[in-house]
């Protein structure tokens, strides 16, 4: 058995993924711009200042000092506040909770591995924050995804080898930091995005622990 799961959060473990999506749609439309869900793949995973600089650059007319910059990520990071205000237990994504129970069961430990600072926040108003033995938040990390910094940080701290963890995420840049980490990586979502991923479910509900554990066997050999 692997010795540590390391969880992504966002569009993993619950769908604030949209919500960041639709706080982002909000912020563009403000300075301009208009982004598609397409465009969104590349914002999954990466943090909040580096999301809004991808976003600036599609219109090159634009230029923001520092100031504007660190206040139009607030403004987004309000929009978003707002849209996650009411979420609950309900927002955690089919089969997270399932798959969080047979990991405990089997004794394997578990993290998460977020790039955002609401993380511990949004784990809480799920109600899930007693099944996490360690929390990477974008607080615990210089470098964010794709870097493999925030997987190594939970490994680290439970003192687990990176062969021993399993990383699942939704995001491109998320499975280029677990394999970046040497550690085995799930993918949940399109195989057009996520084809480096060792393994790649389309939906939550497709993460079955046992399966897992056997594709994870296949891969260490
Ligand atoms: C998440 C999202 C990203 C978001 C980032 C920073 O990471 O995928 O879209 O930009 O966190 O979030 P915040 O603005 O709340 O600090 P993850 O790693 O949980 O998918
Ligand atoms: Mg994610």
């Amino acid at each position: 058995l692997p010795k540590l799961f390391i969880f992504d959060l966002d569009g993993v473990i619950t769908d604030t993924a949209e919500f960041h999506f639709l706080a982002w749609q909000k912020l563009a439309e403000k300075i301009g711009v208009s982004i598609d869900r397409e465009f969104n793949e590349q914002l999954k995973g990466i943090s909040r200042m580096e999301s809004l600089e991808r976003i600036i650059a599609l219109d090159p007319s634009l230029s923001l000092s520092d100031e504007e910059k660190e206040s139009l990520a607030t403004d987004k990071n309000e929009y978003y506040k707002q849209l996650i205000e009411s979420i609950g237990s309900e927002n955690t994504l089919p089969g997270i909770e399932e798959l969080l129970k047979d990991i405990k069961a089997s004794n394997v430990q578990i993290a998460l591995g977020s790039a955002s600072k609401n993380a511990q926040m949004v784990l809480d108003k799920l109600g899930l924050t007693t099944y996490f033995d360690y929390v990477v938040d974008a607080a615990k990390v210089a470098k964010g995804k794709p870097d493999p910094e925030t997987f190594t940080t939970a490994a680290d701290a439970l003192g687990i080898s990176y062969e021993n963890c399993i990383g699942v995420e939704d995001a491109a840049a998320g499975v280029q930091a677990i394999n970046g980490a040497n550690m085995f990586s799930v993918g949940v979502g399109s195989e057009e995005y996520l084809a480096n991923a060792n393994y790649i479910v389309s939906d939550t509900l497709k993460l079955d622990f046992n399966q897992i554990i056997k594709e994870y066997t296949v891969w260490k050999k």
